[in-house]
């Protein structure tokens, strides 16, 4: 089994902290985007769509897609369950992952990838009123995080899950999006230090 992974990238960031979250050890092969390692013939025959992370298992499938990824190893390994237990904890997670990829993950990406001159290669053509587009669009989405985080520890319930992950990566790729976390969102302040400061944040 090995993970194609792409070092600070977003996405491949995700699945690394999940597999660290289950203290889940796996041999990794490092794909530099920065060189377009992921155009190679190689690695386009292993995703077609030359996107990062990849899991290739011992029988030689490939799954991509972070979520995807995670998804295969809390049924490997439930514990913790990061996906939630049950029905309607389980909605409440997805529902969350979901919001926190639609409204403020990709809205970043979209301000990154459109405005980043180290981007130029990759985001082909960069559309800067797309980027512009999606500025408020992240702050809207902050600020109603900021209210449901008043009301609770974690962004989808009392536990530290998969959404969580996805509103870590997010909020820390605003940096070099360089889009700016308002001192007034004391919530996501206090959520997002509190993120952070647990181990597999560094993964
Ligand atoms: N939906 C995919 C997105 C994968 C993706 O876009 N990965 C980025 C890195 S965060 C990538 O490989 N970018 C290469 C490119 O844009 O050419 C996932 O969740 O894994």
């Amino acid at each position: 089994m090995k993970l194609y992974d792409g070092g600070r990238a977003p996405n491949p960031r995700r699945t690394r902290i999940f597999l660290a979250e289950k203290g889940i050890e796996l041999p990794m092969e490092q794909v530099d985007l920065g060189a377009l390692a992921h155009k190679s013939e190689v690695y386009a025959a292993v995703n077609p769509l030359q996107r990062v992370p990849a899991l290739v298992l011992d029988d030689g499938t490939v799954i991509t897609e972070s979520i995807a990824i995670c998804r295969y190893f809390e049924a490997v390994k439930p514990e913790p369950p990061l996906f939630g237990r049950g029905a309607l904890e389980a909605a409440q997670i997805e529902m969350w992952n979901r919001r926190l990829e639609l409204h403020l993950l990709f809205p970043v990406s979209h301000v990154f990838r459109n405005s980043h001159p180290a981007m130029k290669e990759l985001e082909v053509p960069q559309v800067p009123a797309w980027a512009e587009a999606n500025k408020p669009r992240v702050q809207e989405f902050i600020a109603l995080l900021d209210g449901e985080l008043g009301h609770r520890r974690f962004v989808a319930g009392d536990t530290f899950t998969v959404a969580d992950i996805t509103g870590l990566v997010a909020v820390d790729f605003m940096k070099p999006a360089k889009l700016a976390l308002p001192e007034e969102y004391r919530q996501v302040r206090r959520w997002h230090a509190e993120m952070s400061a647990r181990p597999s944040a560094a993964a």
